[in-house]
Formats: structure tokens, sequence, C-alpha cells
């Protein structure tokens, strides 16, 4: 959709995203748009996290993705879900090159078939091998309530999260981002990830390549906006 923006002075392109601040999933969108100047409308949606927290504390969803509706767009009834004019999409990796091919394939991924291929690697990797842990302990500290925590899945998932973060260190000690020497999307997911690794009240082992490398993301205007409210992960 084209908009007239009355500051910029320009029709301007115009996305409606489905989603909540506080879904990593969502602020890897969110954060594709400001890095590539897209403006959007969040329509906030979910099923289990509303304004009052998480449902298992009583809270009440956000809603829209049990709807009809919702759900012909996405299936899964998950979130983000993207409306680009006649293009919907439902998975944050594809949102995310879909922003980057469409609206900045320089800053994105260097305008590069390759470096596109390595950055859809590396986002993969982030859904593969930290997403799964990262979920159990945002569930396990932040979101259950007491009773329902397990420390056993909380120290499993701590413990596997460390090896993929010496994975990573071991990465970036032989390049600034996790494709070459600049940033690219391939840092979005695993930017976002691994900073609300970083807010967590865990042991946190002393990673030097992948502490430099955040504080370069941190450094972004778009991350400063979308990502980095503490309350957007701890809350
Ligand atoms: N691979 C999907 C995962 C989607 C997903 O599981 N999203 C989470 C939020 S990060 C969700 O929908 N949670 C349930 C909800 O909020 O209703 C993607 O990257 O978009």
């Amino acid at each position: 959709m084209l908009v007239f923006n009355t500051i910029k002075g320009a029709e301007i392109a115009m996305l409606k995203i489905w989603g909540r601040p506080n879904s990593i999933c969502t602020q890897r969108v969110l954060w594709a748009c400001c890095e590539a100047n897209v403006d959007y409308e969040l329509e906030l949606a979910s099923g289990t996290m509303g304004p009052n927290g998480h449902i298992s504390q009583g809270g009440q969803p956000f809603g829209h993705v049990e709807t009809e509706p919702y759900r012909a767009m996405n299936p899964n009834g998950t979130v983000p879900t993207m409306e680009d004019g006649e293009t919907v999409l439902w998975d944050s990796v594809a949102i995310v090159v879909h922003i980057a091919q469409k609206f900045a394939p320089e800053l994105l991924y260097g305008a590069c078939p390759v470096t596109l291929a390595r950055s859809v690697q590396w986002m993969g990797w982030t859904n593969e091998h930290m997403e799964p842990l990262l979920h159990t302990l945002v569930m396990e500290l932040v979101r259950l309530t007491e009773e329902q925590r397990s420390a056993d899945a909380l120290e499993k998932a701590h413990r596997a999260a460390i090896s993929k973060l010496e994975l990573m260190d071991r990465h970036l000690a032989q390049q600034s981002y996790l494709v070459g020497n600049d940033f690219s999307m391939a840092d979005i997911p695993a930017g976002a990830t691994v900073y609300r690794w970083s807010l967590f009240d865990l042991e946190q082992p002393r990673l030097q390549n992948v502490g430099d490398w955040l504080l370069r993301l941190l450094d972004r205007d778009a991350f400063q906006e979308i990502v980095a409210p503490r309350a957007y992960h701890l809350a």
C-alpha cells in the first residue's frame, strides 16, 4: 500500500504487521522495517500475550490470531503476519527477506546473492538452534507462574544456550558480523535473541566476540527503538 506522508512529503510504502512488541519474531520484522525506512502499522495480535502479560499469569491475550480472516492469512495462528498490498507472508524470516529484497537490498544483504543465502543460513540457524532454548528461558524466568516453573528445564536450556553462544563467539572471532564485516539481515534474528539472553539473571560466561558484536548492534537506531527496551524481554 502507498500512503502520502506529510513529513516526508512523498508517497511511501506502508506495511501492515500483526504482532506484539515483546515477540522476538515480531521484533525481527519491525527492526528490518526501521533499517529499511519502511513505514508500518502494527496491529497488536497474540493468542498468548496481552496488555497485562502472559495468559499463564491470568492475562487476556491481544487476540486476532484465532479469527477466520487471520487464519486465512496465517493458518498457524502465530505472529508476525505481514500484508504488503497483494503480498501476505507469515514467517518472520520470509518477511525480513521480503523487506530486504524489496526495500533495502544494499543495506540488508549487500545486494549480493551469496550474502542473501548466508543470511538465510544464519537466520535459519537462529530459529533452529537458539530460539527454542530462548523460548524455554523466557517462559521459565519471566512468563510462567512460580508453580509452573521447572528448575531442570531452565538449567538444561541455559547450558545448551551457552554452547550455541560459544559457537557464535568462535565464528565472530573471524568477522565483525555474522556474514562478513558489514551488518546484514543475518544479524537481526540472532541480535534480538542474544540481547534477550544478555538481560537474563543467569551466569554469563565471558564471550568477548559476541559481546563486541552485540555492542555494535546496540549502536543502531533501529535496534534501540525496536529491541532495546527491557520491558519487551523481562515483562
Ligand atoms: N517461525 C515463526 C515462529 C512464529 C511464532 O512462534 N511466533 C510466536 C511469537 S515469537 C507466537 O506466535 N507466539 C504465540 C502468540 O503470541 O500467540 C516465525 O519466525 O514467524
